[in-house]
């Protein structure tokens, strides 16, 4: 079997799945939670750890606010991984109710660029090259506000953060096509968070979320049109069993993320150099959060795995003889092959453990986090 393909592929983890976090009605709490950035990164570092997969971890701003960005920064390095996509908060400040980038009032929606001039400086300060923005804004009700002048809102917005982009910055737009508000959101779907980015500039790409499409939406589809477009920037993968539900990678579908690791094999996307970043999109209330994300890196990866190995060659050949049966056999035999042998040998041979799962609940990391880590707020939504 050979997965060649599979070096320097990198999967980046949130801050926010080692913090606590709930469903609309409750928000349950673990021992050891981190009640800090610093102890998110610890959490982040023993997946990277215990994977050699997640070298990078996302902050929210301002939930992950530091007074010394450059200590972070040392920090997270001294682990083994490095600050990764600064995600921009606009949803959690009273001025935001009726919208940020797009709120009928100037003064608010400077509020927002400025938020993400801010985050622009904490890139500068912990060598993050991506500002991700997902955009919470929306309408409840019909007429509420115009629609066609919150794009022109956005569009100026987003301008305006943009023309301050550093020559190794980069804006990720994410789209979402219900919540928080369910008239409509903003950017609702890949076609306007793409038409946006193609006004700014070669510099704003899109992010997909697995989360964030209607049910049935054929997201490989999406992936292959966004890479022929150059536009694809990032992955926010997570489950989507009826909508957005934050769950571990591949748990609703794991042919889906085959389907879509296939697109991004043909495409040659998984390779560092696509700049295509590959990052989770998680929040763990019931299940353990540090399994949760090592389980979800191992799942992205086995995707990728079956994806390379696809008989690109025979592929195309049943493609082009017209052999439907065959051509969809080629893709079935890659996606039915078991690689979880393969890439605990692979683990093995790099110095890791052939189950990282098994491995972290050996290691005492849980307990030692659960009696070091009292006092304190743990972090959460929020904080
Ligand atoms: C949104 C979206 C964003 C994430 C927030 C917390 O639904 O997926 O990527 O930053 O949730
Ligand atoms: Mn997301």
């Amino acid at each position: 079997m050979n997965l060649d393909g599979l070096d320097g592929f990198t999967v980046e983890v949130p801050s926010w799945a080692y913090g606590n976090s709930g469903t609309r009605f409750k928000v349950f709490t673990s021992p050891g939670v981190p009640r800090n950035p610093y102890e998110k990164i610890a959490d982040a570092a023993q997946v990277h750890r215990l994977t050699g997969l997640a070298p990078r971890v996302s902050l929210h701003i301002p939930w992950d606010a530091v007074d010394d960005w450059a200590d972070l920064r040392a920090h997270a390095e001294k682990l083994g991984v490095r600050i990764g996509a600064i995600n921009s908060n606009l949803f959690q400040d009273d001025d935001y109710r009726l919208g940020s980038l797009c709120h009928p009032d100037p003064v608010v929606r400077d509020k927002a660029v400025q938020h993400h001039l801010r985050c622009l400086e904490i890139m500068r300060e912990t060598g993050s090259t991506d500002l991700k923005i997902w955009l919470p804004d929306g309408l409840n009700y019909p007429g509420q506000d115009s629609l066609r002048g919150r794009q022109d809102r956005l569009g100026e917005s987003l301008r305006r953060v943009y023309d301050e982009l550093g020559a190794d910055q980069r804006i990720l737009l994410e789209y979402k096509f219900f919540e928080p508000y369910f008239y409509t959101m903003d950017i609702p779907d890949w076609g306007t968070s793409l038409l946006h980015c193609l006004a700014l500039g070669e510099r704003a790409t899109v992010v997909l979320d697995t989360g964030h499409h209607a049910p049935g939406t054929n997201i490989e589809f999406i992936v292959m049109q966004l890479l022929r477009q150059g536009r694809l920037g990032a992955f926010d993968f997570n489950s989507r069993f009826y909508a957005d539900d934050d769950l571990i990678v591949g748990a609703a579908d794991p042919f889906q993320l085959f389907r879509i690791m296939s697109e991004i094999v043909a495409g040659g996307a998984h390779r560092p150099e696509s700049r295509v970043n590959f990052m989770l999109d998680q929040c763990h209330n019931i299940e353990e959060k540090l399994p949760g994300q090592i389980r979800s890196v191992l799942n992205v990866e086995q995707a990728l795995a079956k994806a390379l190995l696809i008989d690109q060659s025979a592929l195309a050949t049943a493609q082009r003889d017209g052999d439907v049966l065959g051509a969809n056999e080629i893709l079935m035999a890659a996606y039915e092959t078991d690689v979880r042998g393969t890439l605990a040998d692979r683990r093995e041979a790099r110095g890791l453990p052939r189950d990282p799962v098994a491995a972290f609940k050996a290691s005492g990391y849980a307990a030692a986090v659960a009696t070091d880590r009292v006092g304190g707020t743990q972090a959460g939504w929020g904080a």
